[in-house]
């Protein structure tokens, strides 16, 4: 069976997973178990005047109630966000203070301000109940545009005006030349919306403090543990780095919202120490929609020019992103090198400038959301050519193909340079597959039935493969982000892949495999990859950002290649014949045109038992290899969504959602088809169903699944997944990643298939009943 690139291998994780045999961190037990409960502010902005623990600590079996004073007495530092944004007038990003537990003040409804340690997890909980914290309830903000104004209530004393940054990326006076000259200029203001995460999984830790070897051990629902190592140890002061280990386990989905560290995990472990217990957090779904990292959140106004040929001459775009009431890792990055600089979309635009401006508010903090940045950059560009292509009359499609880039590598103005891509193809191939051509006889026939049916166009680009170490740099924004990885050959002939991307749902254990049996004509079932356990694994960057594919699979290819390269010289020294004639061929080692082979459990042998080896080699068989990628891949499509909506109820139904994506070298289509169809769900869901509401003295109303619509079954149509692609050139396999692809590309889809069935283009996400059925009655 071919196991190879392009096979469509069934996941060897599934196993365990269908199975209920998967180990996820709340299935570690450990000795002296003893469990957290979080005491946590109902207030959104308050100070804490007091805490009283008596009654919690007179329970039996309360171990210990630990607050923030005890917490920063004990030297743990304060959480931070390690991307630095500069703004335009060069003053340094404005952070606030984030201590694991509130010492002096909360911020939003869920800050945690105490921590009870028991000896059972329910007792834990009736005893946080029990804490007594004296508030002086503080003004309160949610909305950002609403924090900018004028006397709206301080997050941070060191924010003034909450503002965090003001940042700006390119040229503002070429661009307003450009819209002050322009044939036709479109304006439009919009929301993205605010959405939770919600992974099937909460978050959850187990930590576990050795006195005697003054040596930490954490479970944790992460997706990059060694990250969370570093800074554990680097930042926040907990153990330094020898002195701790972190794994994650199977993580049930993260979709952005694990990278982090939050205040759980840290105070798990300074609460292990404090306490000589080992100490569990599972969040409950409550605590997950008040404490997981939210996305999006941004406000929008953007206005872009035309020529008189229809061509795009600038592009101008200000936005307010709502970054919650701290900093978290990466939430600097969001919506400025994720975001601003993915506003040239497909198109080939000579001026673009953006304007940013994050903002504090007394909302949980928003970080990282399945595409973090790409989609909100991929809506305003693509409701914003729709828009246009309704006002001066020009179909759609049109519209995008007049702009198309269409010359690689493209420099744009906003840093990214495209390396390669055939958006045409994409949007010709997507345009066939969607028949395009009978929709009008379709329209007809719905108008027949009383239904309005329309059709919407989304052209996505998206940089992934995140990140680049020169691109990172030059952008003065922090660390590079590599990947690495190890490949063991055992004595046996088996191979180990030690990789520091982690799976939490994209299928790793399956793909790695299908490279490396490939490559060594191995069986899958001999080759196993060991991620997620920085005692296993030298050092790793972790999963998101689409990189997994392109950056850690070609560190894989790196290391292989070394493998291979020693692999002959030890065949060619065993089969006294040159090294320039053994190749490795159907799972054996061997000289070209004879008879004389080694198999791979020959090979590792010989590697282990040194007196096969030539004289001036070392024993072994082991590689490792660092890639830093050179530039970022650039998977691009184009999709098409065709709805019927209900103009009695405003309901929507999609009726054929088609996709064209462009990946590059694609090595299982069937984990990939999984990855467009659960990308797609999200951006399905943002587009129709959900939003993150908090009330105007920022208490969360959309706190359980009660209030949170997630999309089921039901209301998803059956896809249409094509792929047209090109051949990444910036790494060995070709690859572009594909795990983010689905939700960028997909609520414009939606919304402009919505707009154009009712005929009113003022309708804003989550396209609910409500919402579109007063649009149908605005636009009469
Ligand atoms: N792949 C492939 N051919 C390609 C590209 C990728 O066969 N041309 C395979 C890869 O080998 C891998 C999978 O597809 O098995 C996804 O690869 P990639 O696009 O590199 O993405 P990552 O593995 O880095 O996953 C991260 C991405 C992100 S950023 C989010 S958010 C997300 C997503 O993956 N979160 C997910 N998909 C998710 N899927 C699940 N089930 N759960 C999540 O939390």
């Amino acid at each position: 069976m071919n196991v190879g690139i392009g096979a469509r291998v069934k996941r060897k994780e599934d196993k365990r997973f269908i199975t209920g045999k998967g180990k996820y961190t709340d299935d570690v037990r450990v000795e002296n178990q003893a469990y957290a409960a979080f005491v946590r502010s109902p207030h959104a902005h308050a100070k804490v005047k007091g805490i009283d623990k008596s009654a919690a600590l007179a329970m039996e079996g309360v171990i210990d109630v630990l607050d923030g004073g005890q917490l920063t007495g004990d030297g743990i530092g304060n959480i931070i966000c390690g991307w630095a944004v500069t703004s335009k007038d060069g003053s340094p990003m404005n952070m606030g203070p984030w201590s694991a537990l509130a010492t002096d003040r909360v911020r939003y409804v869920g800050d945690a301000v105490a921590v009870v340690i028991a000896e059972s997890q329910a007792l834990a909980r009736i005893a946080a109940e029990a804490v007594e914290v004296e508030y002086e309830v503080l003004p309160a903000v949610a909305s950002a545009a609403k924090a900018l104004a004028a006397g709206a209530p301080q997050v941070h004393d060191n924010a003034p005006g909450n503002l965090i940054f003001d940042w700006e990326i390119g040229d503002a006076a070429a661009t307003d030349a450009a819209l002050a000259g322009a044939a036709h200029v479109t304006e439009i203001s919009l929301t993205n919306n605010r959405l939770s995460p919600n992974p099937m999984e909460p978050r959850s830790a187990v930590a576990i403090y050795d006195a005697a070897e003054e040596h930490y051990t954490l479970y944790t629902t992460s997706q990059n543990p060694h990250v969370a190592r570093l800074v554990l140890s680097a930042f926040y002061n907990v153990a330094p780095e020898h002195k701790l280990r972190v794994i994650a386990p199977d993580v049930g989905g993260g979709f952005g919202s694990k990278i982090y560290i939050y205040p759980e995990e840290i105070t798990c472990l300074w609460a292990s120490m404090k306490t000589g217990h080992s100490v569990k957090w599972t969040g409950d779904r409550a605590e997950a929609f008040m404490t997981d990292a939210h996305g999006r959140d941004h406000v929008s106004t953007a206005r872009i020019g035309f020529d008189a040929n229809n061509r795009i001459t600038g592009f101008k775009v200000d936005t307010i992103a709502n970054f919650g009431a701290y900093m978290s890792l990466f939430s600097s990055a969001v919506p400025t090198y994720l975001y601003a600089t993915l506003l040239s979309g497909q198109y080939d635009i000579a001026n673009i400038h953006a304007n940013v401006r994050a903002v504090y508010t007394n909302t949980v903090p928003v970080d990282a959301y399945r595409g973090a940045g790409r989609p909100e950059a991929c809506y305003l560009v693509e409701r914003i050519m729709e828009t246009a292509a309704r006002e001066l009359g020009v179909d759609p499609a049109e519209l995008r193909r007049i702009n198309f880039i269409r010359a690689f590598p493209h420099q744009t103005p906003v840093i990214m340079n495209y390396d390669i891509g055939d958006f045409e193809a994409n949007l010709d191939q997507a345009m066939a597959a969607a028949d395009v051509a009978g929709f009008a006889a379709r329209k007809a026939e719905a108008a027949g039935r009383g239904k309005l049916r329309g059709l919407g166009y989304s052209s996505y680009i998206e940089a992934c493969g995140i990140a680049p170490s020169a691109a990172v740099g030059s952008l003065g924004a922090g660390v590079g982000l590599w990947e690495s990885a190890e490949v063991r050959v055992n004595p046996v002939g088996t191979i180990e892949i030690l990789t520091g991307s982690h799976s939490h749902g994209q299928g790793h254990e399956t793909t790695f495999a299908q490279i490396v049996a490939e490559r060594f004509g191995l069986p899958i079932e001999n080759v196993a990859i060991v991620h997620g356990d920085t005692d296993k694994v030298q050092f790793g960057m972790g999963t998101y950002g689409s990189r997994s594919g392109a950056v850690g699979m070609s560190a894989i290819v790196k290391a292989m290649d070394k493998v291979e390269a020693k692999v002959k010289k030890i065949a060619a020294h065993v089969l006294e014949a040159s090294e320039d004639d053994i190749v490795i061929e159907g799972g054996e080692v061997k000289v070209a045109g004879t008879d004389k082979a080694m198999g791979w459990h020959e090979v590792g042998l010989a590697a282990y038992t040194a007196h096969n080896l030539p004289p001036e080699m070392e024993p072994g068989l082991k590689e490792s290899a660092f890639y830093d990628p050179a530039n970022f891949t650039f998977p691009a499509g184009t999709y098409i969504c065709e709805v019927e909506v209900d103009p009695e109820t405003g309901t929507v139904e999609i009726v054929q959602f088609t996709a064209s994506d462009d990946f590059g070298t694609i090595i299982n289509p069937m984990i990939v088809e999984g990855q467009v169809h659960g990308g797609i769900a999200q951006g399905v869901g943002q587009a129709l169903l959900e939003q993150v509401v908090y009330d105007d003295d920022a208490q969360l109303i959309t706190g359980s699944f009660m209030d949170y619509a997630m999309p089921r079954a039901d209301d998803l149509p059956s896809y249409n997944v094509n792929h047209a692609s090109t051949i990444c050139p910036n790494n060995p396999l070709g690859m572009k990643g594909c795990g983010e692809a689905g939700a960028i590309g997909s609520p414009p889809a939606v919304i402009n298939a919505i707009t154009d069935a009712i005929g009113n283009n003022n309708l804003a996400m989550p396209a609910t009943p409500l919402a579109v059925w007063k649009a149908i009655q605005a636009a009469g």
